[in-house]
């Protein structure tokens, strides 16, 4: 793992409809992400917020059953660059959300610095939707699909580029909420999944293990995508849509630490974490713990 981090984080909340998940970047600095990792003997740079229009303030011209399309858009677009702008300085981009739709941003900017990039899409969802798939309208259910350029054209467009990352170069660990539609483009595209069940059946050390030998044959980089809603609600409260049954909180902790030792892991983003709906800030303080862990922390 680099030596050199740097912290973006990513006030989004218009990916989705509860308020709140904008306070997430906030909620994981209180937490004491950067303390954490200087403890570790990182050099941590925070670079601040990227900025995100409030929602209407950007004239929708487009039209489209999308919501806040245009703010998602201009705001993906400044993160690509900036996350981009970090890995020319062969510094590690660490991305804290905010809602999952930032991922647009961070693949685009990630992506065009590998050949073959991996991702870990660690979630309750496959957010794999388009508007023609999509229950809700919501952005944040279709990052992955928009990655694989598959999507509207103002979200698989940004960055200048259509496909940031090929479907079998990707993992979902965590799965039990996916729409049909979803369920579909997994079939099709041969997208290899994780669910609950497999989790529960083999347990994660073979899911990590495997995870990482398919990934590590043939990726030059791996981006980890962890919304917190794939650990289970008592363990990450604070999240939009909790889904039932999900990773537990010492799962996540193995499987971060997994990666640690295999050292595949190049980008990262921790997404949805929302004060509102939370306890205490327990959902922040979980995503600090798992990013100690992810960056190499030890027990003893
Ligand atoms: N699949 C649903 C949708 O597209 C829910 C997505 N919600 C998420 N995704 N939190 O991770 O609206
Ligand atoms: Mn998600
Ligand atoms: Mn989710
Ligand atoms: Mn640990």
């Amino acid at each position: 793992m680099k030596k050199d981090i740097t912290i973006i984080g990513v006030p989004m909340d218009l990916g989705q409809t509860r308020r709140g998940v904008d306070m997430g970047p906030s909620a994981i600095r209180y937490a004491g992400i950067v303390e954490r990792l200087e403890d570790i003997n990182y050099n941590v740079q925070d670079f601040g917020d990227i900025e995100i229009a409030r929602p209407g303030t950007i004239e929708e011209t487009i039209e489209t059953n999308l919501k806040n399309l245009q703010e998602v858009s201009t705001a993906s677009e400044k993160l690509a660059d900036t996350v981009s702008n970090v890995i020319q300085e062969n510094r590690f981009p660490l991305v804290l959300g905010g809602d999952h739709s930032i991922a647009i941003g961070s693949l685009a900017g990630i992506a065009k610095h590998y050949e073959n990039l991996g991702v870990i899409w660690y979630d309750a969802h496959g957010d794999l939707n388009t508007a023609d798939t999509s229950p809700s309208g919501n952005i944040h259910g279709m990052p992955l699909a928009a990655s694989l350029g598959i999507g509207h054209e103002s979200l698989t467009g940004i960055g200048g580029y259509e496909q940031k990352v090929k479907p079998e170069n990707i993992v979902i660990i965590g799965a039990r909420s996916l729409d049909e539609g979803e369920k579909e483009l997994i079939k099709e595209r041969g997208i290899k999944v994780y669910t609950m069940h497999e989790i529960d059946r083999i347990g994660m050390t073979r899911v990590m293990e495997e995870t990482i030998e398919y990934l590590s044959k043939k990726t030059d980089g791996v981006h980890l995508s962890l919304d917190l809603d794939g650990l289970d609600p008592l363990d990450a409260p604070g999240v939009g849509t909790p889904v039932l049954g999900g990773i537990s909180y010492r799962e996540s902790h193995l499987a971060m630490e997994m990666l640690a030792e295999s050292q595949i892991i190049t980008s990262a983003e921790f997404v949805e974490v929302n004060p509102i709906l939370d306890e205490r800030n327990k959902t922040a303080t979980v995503a600090v713990a798992l990013m100690g862990s992810l960056f190499g922390e030890k027990l003893l």
